[in-house]
């Protein structure tokens, strides 16, 4: 039997993306794993194992024990928790995934799934409409280690051949897990203090605009590119993704159509400096031309289908 291994399922795209596989693939080919034991209590349907991907010998005793072909590498220090202790970030960022492109590379897997971010950008990138390939400096250790990480994914590809793919991710937001210290997270935060009643305070300004997308449209692109045939999949850094842009003033008035009493202030703090250096919105025709992605939410389908199903959900 060949399973999939998910490192880092816990987390806000895990919790979603490990289920997806599962459904896919059956419960029983699919480990997911995280360094949380109790956050793995949530993954009923799969097999389970507590794993730090830092462990390099326990990540490869699980590889070889469980016959795993692919891995999906999730696990990850995001943006603002970067700023507060830079190295561990980029260690944790940087080893793990080395650690997992060398097994791949050794035990022969068939495949690798590594997130890359927005946050690749940096202050001297194009704005709006970002391409594919321009100037890149991010300034935050979460970008630096990504754009490494995405030299490090097509390096491992033309040197070793190993089948790693990335998407380089706009904010998420679900409504079935929850964002641990991004910069993106105020829009899904907004969300849960609209249906509690509650006055909302943004970290960002009213205008500041980020590309974002709906969980469902994130879970489709990843399946869709680990689906597509291995020559489709051209770029081997990581393909610009993108689905919408609004600013925090937009996602209020979205909500505000549901919520009339719901009301916002704005109070920025450390983030909206590393929201001022990302891009507005992304350009994700390689994306739509290879391998056929396409998205499904616009911020009011999006809104309409959270504050349908939040408020009954439990987490
Ligand atoms: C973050 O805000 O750090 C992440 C990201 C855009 O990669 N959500």
């Amino acid at each position: 039997m060949e399973r999939i291994l998910i490192i880092g399922a816990a987390g806000q795209l895990g919790s979603e993306l490990t289920q997806a596989i599962a459904n896919i693939y059956g419960g029983d080919n699919v480990i997911a794993t995280d360094i949380n034991p109790k956050a793995l209590e949530k993954f009923e349907n799969c097999r389970t194992a507590v794993l730090d991907v830092m462990d390099k010998d326990a990540l490869k005793d699980l590889v070889k024990d469980q016959n795993v072909k692919q891995i999906y590498h999730l696990a990850a220090v995001l943006s603002a928790t970067g700023e507060k202790n830079p190295l561990f970030a980029w260690n944790l960022n940087m080893e793990s995934l080395l650690f997992v492109l060398e097994l791949a590379k050794e035990e022969k897997l068939d495949k690798i799934y590594w997130p890359s971010s927005i946050a690749v950008f940096g202050p001297n990138t194009p704005k709006v409409n970002t391409p594919q390939y321009c100037v890149k400096e991010p300034n935050t250790v979460y970008g630096i280690s990504k754009q490494a990480g995405e030299r490090w994914c097509e390096y491992y590809f033309q040197k070793y051949g190993v089948d790693v793919r990335s998407l380089r991710y706009p904010g998420l937001i679900g409504y079935k897990s929850l964002p641990g210290g991004g910069t993106t997270d105020y829009a899904v935060d907004i969300y849960h203090k609209a249906i509690a009643g509650e006055h909302f305070v943004s970290f960002l300004q009213e205008d500041s605009y980020l590309p974002m997308m709906y969980m469902p449209d994130a879970i489709k692109a990843t399946l869709d590119l680990m689906h597509a045939p291995k020559e489709q999949v051209k770029i081997r850094s990581s393909y610009n993704l993108s689905a919408m842009s609004f600013s925090p003033k937009e996602i209020f008035e979205s909500i505000k159509v549901h919520y009339p009493e719901f009301s916002i202030s704005y109070k920025p703090d450390f983030r909206q400096e590393i929201a001022d250096s990302w891009p507005d919105s992304i350009d994700d025709s390689c994306a739509r031309k290879d391998w056929g992605w396409q998205h499904d939410y616009s911020l009011e389908k999006m809104t309409a289908d959270i504050l349908k199903h939040l408020p009954s959900y439990s987490f």
